[in-house]
């Protein structure tokens, strides 16, 4: 969840009035078989995450990935706010889409159970399909799949080599949920008990719980760390997390080593962090990563032309200065930003400079579902809509245009950078500095594994001439398929063709 999700949304409408409007009664139909795990020698395996430093992360929306069940498509729609089909089913029958692209570790956004109905105060009816607004938490929502079949996903996942985190909700529940009905103020702040601060605020309107309360933690706790227990999930994506106070983190971080294992992952969303912002729930231990939301502004604008290339490489220097042991992920777009293609006005070669970047940049890099067939994504609500499949006969998204060149770049991307062990945990240096282009390099001491970065966001080429970096041995090949550089004494020309990143290795190295 997100601040987005139900800035001024209105009550629940009455149910009956509901039913009225959605026309919504229905039969419920028994759930298909589950998908059967196949055996690794019948679907696309990827080579496993060595650490979460070489994590490809995939974050998939449920509700608008692939319906694998039509069975279970209640308030299924066309609008922005409704539900659009998509469940487990469809995503375990989908995973090779994920791991043939080489991603290590997939997201899913939350599955327990959500409010029946809608809000509106949006300007069009807003059902819970992104899994923000739980109703109970101890119940997998039907519309999403069943706990069996959530399973099954982990499974299915982990005979590809892939994990799973869930994303989880500690901070509140949905718009007028059983919570607030059943427990009422000793569970949760609402109306006019809402704090004004970060803890006691009612996110976005949202009921707040009282997370202070043991009574409220040994129930939440209860809830998610039984089902990520029942059902194997890797690790959680923590939602809203500065939302929540740091003694929860603490013995969240101490009740899910204990019960789920000690390298059980937690990721959380800090709105605003990077390595210095998240380094307050670094320091304690509270949670292993954190999302960097500099990245894609930084990343954006850089191709855009704004700021100077060496200004650029600061940055770069200074996002990789992340506590040693911790983790930040950067992207590109996500369910809570405008597109990244949208921002920059559709231009796909300066997307892919920006994918090159993100795909050469220390953390874990994550592909908002989509973005990596060029996907339509565009500003809240419209930041979520349908997988683009193609003349595949998947829905939601059958039909919808996909980039299959661009897929292959990100599959060449994510194949360099798991090979180089220089990209995903090296050491960085800037080498050189143009008006528009800029060179750096990658070191990896342990394996002696080393890359030049080569990036030129100008409209003509450039040549650099990049000192040799201390050990490189040989001349400097490209991966990217762009020119190999010159050797000549202590130097390297390497040709940079307008507005591309190459990426270059030692040529004794392949
Ligand atoms: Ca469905
Ligand atoms: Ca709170």
């Amino acid at each position: 969840m997100t601040r987005r999700d139900g800035f001024f949304l209105w009550p629940l409408l009455a149910p009956a009035l509901l039913a009225l409007i959605a026309g919504c009664a229905s039969t419920p139909t028994p759930p298909p078989a589950d998908p059967a795990v196949e055996t690794a020698a019948d679907v696309a395996v990827v080579q496993p995450q060595r650490s979460w430093d070489d994590a490809v992360l995939y974050f998939v929306m449920l509700d608008r990935f692939a319906d694998g069940d039509d069975g279970n498509n209640q308030d299924v729609g066309d609008g922005p706010g409704n539900f659009h089909g998509g469940d487990l089913t469809g995503l375990i029958e989908q995973l090779d889409e994920i791991s043939e692209l080489g991603c290590t570790a997939i997201w899913i956004t939350p599955i327990q159970q959500q409010i029946p109905g809608y809000v509106s105060g949006a300007g069009f009816f807003d059902w819970g399909y992104h899994g923000y607004w739980a109703d109970d938490f101890y119940a997998v929502d039907p519309r999403f799949g069943t706990e069996q079949q959530m399973k099954t996903l982990v499974d299915a996942a982990h005979a590809r080599g892939m994990k799973v985190l869930l994303d989880v909700v500690y901070n509140h529940c949905g718009y007028d949920s059983r919570y607030v009905q059943e427990y009422g103020r000793d569970w949760l702040r609402f109306g006019s008990r809402c704090g004004d601060d970060d803890i006691t605020g009612c996110l976005a309107g949202l009921p707040d719980f009282k997370t202070e309360n043991p009574e409220v933690r040994e129930y939440l706790f209860g809830a998610q760390l039984g089902l990520a227990e029942r059902t194997g999930v890797d690790g959680f994506r923590l939602d809203t997390v500065k939302h929540v106070e740091h003694d929860f983190w603490r013995e969240h971080r101490e009740r899910t080593r204990a019960r789920l294992g000690e390298d059980f992952f937690l990721l959380g969303e800090v709105w605003g962090g990077d390595g210095r912002v998240l380094d307050p729930w670094f320091e304690p231990d509270e949670m292993d990563g954190g999302f960097d939301f500099s990245f894609q502004g930084s990343a954006i604008g850089f191709v855009l032309g704004r700021g100077r290339p060496v200004a650029f490489d600061h940055y770069l220097d200074r996002r990789e200065q992340v506590r040693p042991g911790y983790f930040v992920s950067h992207y590109l777009s996500s369910h809570d930003t405008d597109g990244a293609i949208l921002t920059l006005g559709g231009d796909f070669e300066l997307f892919r400079m920006c994918v090159a970047l993100q795909m050469t940049a220390r953390g874990i890099p994550c592909i908002f579902y989509g973005e990596e067939v060029g996907r339509d994504i565009g500003t809240w609500p419209d930041n979520r809509t349908d997988m683009p499949w193609g003349d595949r006969p998947i829905e939601p998204g059958a039909g919808i245009e996909r980039d299959e060149d661009l897929r292959a770049y990100y599959k060449q991307l994510i194949a360099i950078r798991r090979a180089h062990p220089s990209i995903w945990r090296g050491d960085r240096e800037g080498l050189v500095f143009g008006q528009d282009h800029l060179v750096f390099h990658r070191h990896d001491p342990e394996s002696g594994d080393r890359v030049l970065v080569a990036v030129n966001r100008g409209d003509t080429a450039v040549t650099a001439e990049v000192p040799r970096p201390d050990g490189w041995i040989g001349d400097a090949v490209s991966l990217t398929d762009g020119p190999a550089a010159d050797e000549a004494g202590d130097q390297f020309s390497v040709t940079i063709p307008r507005r591309s990143v190459q990426i270059l290795a030692p040529g004794d190295h392949e």
